[in-house]
């Protein structure tokens, strides 16, 4: 239970199937059309002297051999950074910037994540459970899906001999 609440975003595998490496693996399980991950977002105005702070859900669950993962995204004002705290369940942490730098950090309870001003970031439920963590960054940084939406990260996270694996995404171009 979350208090307050605040406004719920849901993202279903329909919603960002594309973004998946396994594309025959996607379309099979449109037809249950999972639930990938909530947001729930307290909602504050949109500029730099708030800050803007969410607690996301994201589902344990594979697309073929990668792992359920939000979109991810760069701040629309990319130097703003980014703080994650992990509740519950066990994911990653995959950073990268524009530059091709790319970076992922293990979350378990208790983790604090430091996002950097430039690095777009996303997570992913590495377990068998729900990995629930709270973000907080400036109210004005704003999402920017763009790039990340077609091509993805550097590398994908995916199920290789019982754990994670980070392996180049060819759709990756610098
Ligand atoms: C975290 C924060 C939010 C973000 C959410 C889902 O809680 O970074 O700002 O919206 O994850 O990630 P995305 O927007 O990339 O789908
Ligand atoms: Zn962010």
């Amino acid at each position: 239970a979350l208090n307050p609440q605040g406004k719920l975003v849901v993202r279903k595998l329909s919603d960002m199937r594309e973004m998946y490496q396994d594309q025959d693996a996607a379309q099979a399980m449109l037809a249950d059309n999972p639930l990938v991950y909530e947001v729930y977002n307290v909602v504050v105005p949109e500029n730099e002297e708030h800050i803007q702070h969410c607690t996301t859900i994201l589902y344990p669950g594979k697309v073929g051999q990668e792992y359920f993962m939000t979109k991810g995204h760069y701040h629309e004002i990319i130097n703003r950074a980014e703080i994650y705290f992990c509740l519950k369940g066990r994911g990653l942490l995959v950073m990268q910037t524009k530059e091709g730098d790319f970076s992922t950090l293990e979350m378990v309870p208790g983790t604090i994540a430091y996002v950097p001003p430039y690095w777009a970031h996303r997570s992913v439920n590495t377990g068998d459970e729900p990995f629930v963590f709270f973000a907080a960054y400036p109210g004005d940084a704003g999402h920017d899906y763009g790039g990340i939406e077609t091509e993805g990260f550097v590398k994908v996270i995916v199920e290789e001999a019982g754990r994670y694996a980070a392996i180049d995404n060819p759709k990756y171009v610098k």
